[in-house]
């Protein structure tokens, strides 16, 4: 006989095995635990925020003169692509992903992603990412300088003649990680319709949930487009295919539309599970529900559509007819729309809230805030008459890092400081964590804030080497740059000392009302001892509904 009895299987998991949650080997191996693999997604693609914030230092090194004399122009063309190409590809796009995955299986009750094993192919394939792009520093005549979007005719120019040059390398890169993406958007929209607990109706489930779910749909609708403009880049530079390339009948600005049909809804699907992480920690951290919560939902879902159709205010300077202009200006403006939306709810969330000004809670109110600036930059921006003004001048620069830093990273930061007692067990240290947000908001407001007026007064993007009349503002960003990148030294101490010595957080510090905070900390491999049934809505604070039904009918998840 080789059937071992229950209890045997049970005393032997109760043993260290290789997927226990104290195992920290298993972070080193091709787990298919979600929980794992956003973890690995997440550590990753930080260490690649290190690597990207590391060129960024040596542009604004260069920039703190006018005049080019810190590196050879060739080598900032270079710096800057891949600077931009690792920011969006190796840390935006895969940290929130990893952030995703950790968090999507168990806010809904799942055991773990619907495809475990094409989650982790999809994660393995990040690295693989990385060593391309970065690789492509000792290609023959170094990495690509063509820019994160790559435009034909500059993208298509090959001057080392050899057929592994940089370009082909980051192209190579792009359409690697466009496969990656496919695959998890697949599974999480998968996860999303097919995995709920019972009882979890579509408007019980979390805001964050429903903002994956509108970004990872973004990625099924658009990712197609951008792999398939990289594809054909590629065989236009490889195989003398002629799509692109105006010397042999291809046609330029087809590629922008390729490339910007994805590219455009691409910032939200960085931004959305942002909004949702902003609707989930402030009214934790408020200790009121979530204002508007089913409108908040369907407004992602809305952005998911209204983004599918401005892509064209990127190439308002691109030849294109002024009916085609007025169209797209009109559609950019309807964004504001819903994500006004959002903002008024989780004003209303704070307002007569019991605020906490915890680390999280700092970082998503800050965020917002700057995505308020951001979003009156983009207004004016997708004005034609004002974009054809600052079009490709350091307006636009000052513009996209609000959303990217100013918005993004703190709603990355925020959710990794509000989740980190679940993910590790362990509290972080409050005190480092407002230091860093401290730094953080001074150096992102000193880097980011001259370049609009440095865009408005002419200064071109992408140039080593400026008009001394720039000058003033320049330093000033150079020197909010290098604090910048000071701020992440905080960050990386309280998480790493915290994780190895920090005090136990028990299962919810929080006293927060979800799913995720009814389980273990860290959670178990199959996260819940039992499923729960859910039998209320997601944000009952203040109220005395319990979120999931007990045996006993002793209500479970009250705050
Ligand atoms: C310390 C923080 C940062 C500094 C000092 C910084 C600085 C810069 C500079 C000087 C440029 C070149 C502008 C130009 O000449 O066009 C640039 C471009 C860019 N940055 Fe950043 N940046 C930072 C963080 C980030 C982050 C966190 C992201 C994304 C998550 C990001 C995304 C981009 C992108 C997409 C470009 C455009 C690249 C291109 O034109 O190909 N940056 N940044
Ligand atoms: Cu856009």
């Amino acid at each position: 006989m080789t059937n071992a009895p229950v209890e045997a299987i049970e005393v032997a998991r109760a043993q260290p095995y290789p997927g226990a949650p104290d195992n920290w080997k298993r972070f080193f191996t091709f787990s298919t635990d979600h929980k794992v693999i956003g973890i690995q997604y997440i550590v990753t693609s930080f260490f690649f925020f290190l690597v990207g914030g590391l060129f960024s230092m040596v542009m604004r090194g260069e920039l703190i003169t006018p005049e080019a004399d810190l590196i050879d122009r060739t080598v900032y063309n270079a710096l800057f692509t891949m600077h931009g190409s690792v920011m969006l590809f190796l840390w935006t796009f895969p940290v929130l992903v990893g952030i995703g995955n950790y968090l999507v299986p168990l806010m809904i009750g799942a055991r773990d992603m619907a495809f475990p094993r094409l989650n982790a192919v999809s994660f393995w394939l990040i690295p693989v990412v990385g060593v391309l792009m970065i690789g492509s520093f000792l290609a023959p005549g170094g990495p690509s300088q063509s820019g994160w979007w790559a435009y034909p005719p500059v993208s298509l120019q090959n001057p080392s003649g050899s057929l592994i040059n940089g370009q082909v390398l980051w192209l190579l890169a792009v359409a690697i990680s466009g496969v990656s993406s496919i695959m998890g958007g697949v599974n999480f929209v998968t996860t999303i319709f097919r995995m709920r607990a019972p009882g979890m109706g579509w408007f019980r489930m979390p805001a964050f949930v429903w903002s994956v779910l509108a970004a990872q749909l973004i990625q099924l609708y658009g990712l197609p487009s951008l792999t398939a403009g990289a594809v054909m880049l590629l065989l236009d530079i490889t195989a003398g295919t002629s799509f692109f390339a105006p010397e042999r009948g291809g046609n330029p600005v087809l590629y922008q539309h390729f490339f910007w049909f994805y590219s455009h809804p691409a910032v939200y699907v960085m931004v959305l599970p942002v909004f949702g992480i902003f609707s989930e920690v402030i009214p934790v951290h408020a200790r009121k529900p979530l204002f508007g919560y089913r409108v908040i939902a369907v407004s992602s879902i809305l952005i998911t559509f209204i983004s599918a159709t401005v892509w064209v205010h990127h190439m308002f300077a691109s030849a294109t007819p002024s009916w085609m202009r007025i169209l797209f200006m009109v559609t950019s403006m309807l964004v504001g729309v819903p994500t006004g939306i959002k903002i008024f709810g989780w004003v209303a969330t704070l307002w007569g809230g019991k605020i906490r000004l915890t680390t999280p809670m700092l970082f998503a109110i800050a965020g917002f805030v700057n995505f308020v600036f951001a979003g009156i930059t983009g207004i004016m921006l997708a004005s034609v008459p004002i974009d054809i003004h600052v079009n490709n001048t350091y307006f636009v620069v000052g513009h996209f890092h609000y959303v990217i830093y100013g918005t993004i990273v703190y709603g990355i930061y925020a959710g990794l400081y509000h989740w980190f007692p679940k993910m590790t067990g362990r509290m972080y240290y409050e005190g480092l964590g407002k230091v860093h947000f401290a730094l953080t908001l001074l150096g992102t407001n000193l880097t980011f804030w001259p370049m609009h007026p440095l865009g408005l007064m002419g200064m071109p993007r992408r140039v080593a080497s400026y008009d001394p009349e720039f000058a003033f503002w320049n330093v000033i960003a150079s020197l909010g740059g290098f604090l910048l990148g000071i701020s992440v030294l905080p960050f990386i101490l309280n998480m790493v000392s915290s994780w190895v010595q920090g005090e136990k957080a028990g299962d919810n510090p929080w006293r927060a009302i979800g799913l995720e905070w009814l389980t273990s900390s860290p959670p178990p491999v199959e996260n819940f001892e039992e499923i729960p049934t859910v039998i209320s809505g997601p944000y009952g604070y203040g109220k005395d509904e319990p979120l999931v039904a007990t045996k006993g009918s002793v209500a479970l998840g009250e705050a």
